[in-house]
């Protein structure tokens, strides 16, 4: 598969910085610092997470590929300083420090060999022949997808200029679940009311737990707080939407070219991510075919729907639908109250390796599914209407 926009991150979690290259943006279009920014800043926020978000204040640096605030063509280089790297500049170093005794006793702290259950310690440990549970923590930690975000308001910026948008809810934190929503002819419909795309977003962004429905937020704030005093995290799930979208992103052809395998693969990519569906989902198990479709209808003489239970997908494509992704992810394996587990130094039982963490991640993993689904988006959206600049996708798009 010829990919349209594509891209690679490189960083550790404490390393000196996060980095992306795009490939693949035609010339001309905006890119904003301050749209990224703002989209790294959504991700940092959340009730539940933990000090690693009170040293950083992300915010990205576009090192090239753009001009006076406008791409041209060229590869988009993206970083991200971690601040936190002052204090782990020997431990991270990327060449080799003077093995003196200050030194030595620094790495040894931040070295650990305790497996955390769940998280990547065990396999990764393994596969790469690691002594030190540190090598498989840096990358693997979910501090890369700052910099997937930052990736993805990039897309987002392209979207937008046709006008395509998308937003991100949570609808469960631990057992909390949201009043029940229903979206009907790209209208968003809770608390007996109605509410355009821009109106729901802006209840998401005002919770703290990125949650429309108030009531639930607070009890979703509560939940994380009985988790907190218990030592334990919290999982959830959370659901993004795009509206605008062209029939026929996507395609039937072929495997790997269906839409839905591939917002399912970027999605499940993100860590602690256990489950995606599009649309209805899992609840389309249950039901039998004359509830599970949606029926066209012709509405001032143009085919329509009376119903989007597919979330906007039918056969690999956008249907033209409001696309509808659902994600659920599970509570943090770092826990302040640890797991039984072996230590890997001595083959003996022990107590996971704790170190910060976060109580609940959901309200940020939101923000970055957001991102992910952007570029695959816009990848399937350069891919049917692509060209060297803006000017000639507008033209390809319009025809
Ligand atoms: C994260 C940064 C990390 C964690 C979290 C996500 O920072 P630190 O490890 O320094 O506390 O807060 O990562 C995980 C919980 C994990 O399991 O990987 C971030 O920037 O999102």
């Amino acid at each position: 598969m010829n990919k349209k926009f594509r891209f690679l991150t490189s960083g550790e979690s404490h390393g000196k910085c996060l980095n992306a290259i795009i490939e693949g943006v035609p010339a001309g279009f905006p890119v904003s610092v301050d749209e990224i920014n703002h989209d790294l800043w959504r991700r940092q926020q959340g009730y539940g997470r933990g000090g690693r978000m009170k040293i950083e204040s992300d915010k990205v640096e576009i090192k090239s590929g753009v001009r006076h605030g406008i791409s041209t063509g060229a590869p988009i280089c993206l970083e991200i300083q971690n601040k936190d790297f002052e204090n782990w500049k020997t431990v991270m170093s990327t060449q080799q420090v003077e093995l003196n005794d200050e030194n030595i006793a620094k790495i040894q702290e931040k070295s650990f060999t305790k497996l955390r259950p769940g998280h990547a310690d065990y396999a990764g440990s393994v596969k790469y022949g690691f002594d030190d549970l540190r090598n498989v923590l840096e990358r693997s930690s979910a501090r890369k997808t700052a910099i997937e975000v930052a990736v993805g308001s990039v897309a987002k910026q392209i979207l937008k200029q046709f006008n395509i948008i998308g937003c991100a809810t949570v609808t469960q934190i631990g057992n909390i679940e949201s009043e029940k929503l229903k979206v009907e002819s790209g209208k968003f419909i809770f608390d007996n009311k109605t509410f355009s795309i821009e109106e729901f977003s802006d209840f998401c962004e005002k919770s703290e737990v990125r949650c429309f429905d108030s009531e639930a937020s607070d009890k979703m704030k509560q939940e994380i707080d009985n988790a907190k005093e218990q030592g334990t995290t919290l999982g959830g799930k959370f659901v993004i939407y795009f509206k605008n979208l062209p029939v026929g992103l996507g395609s039937y052809v072929h495997y790997d070219r269906a839409i839905d395998g591939l917002i399912a693969q970027a999605v499940m990519s993100i860590p602690a991510i256990k489950a995606v569906e599009i649309g209805e989902g899992v609840n389309v198990a249950g039901v039998n075919g004359t509830e599970t479709h949606d029926p066209f209808v012709l509405k001032d003489g143009k085919i329509s729907r009376t119903s989007n239970n597919a979330g906007g997908i039918e056969g690999g494509m956008t249907n033209g639908e409001m696309l509808v992704v659902k994600g659920t992810m599970k509570a943090i394996p770092t826990m302040k109250t640890p797991l039984p587990t072996v230590d890997i130094k001595n083959m003996t039982e022990a107590e996971a390796h704790f170190e910060r963490s976060d109580a609940c991640a959901v309200p940020a993993c939101a923000v970055v599914a957001e991102a992910r689904v952007a570029a695959v988006l816009v990848d399937e959206f350069l891919d049917k209407f692509g060209g060297d600049s803006l000017k000639e996708v507008k033209a390809h798009y319009e025809c």
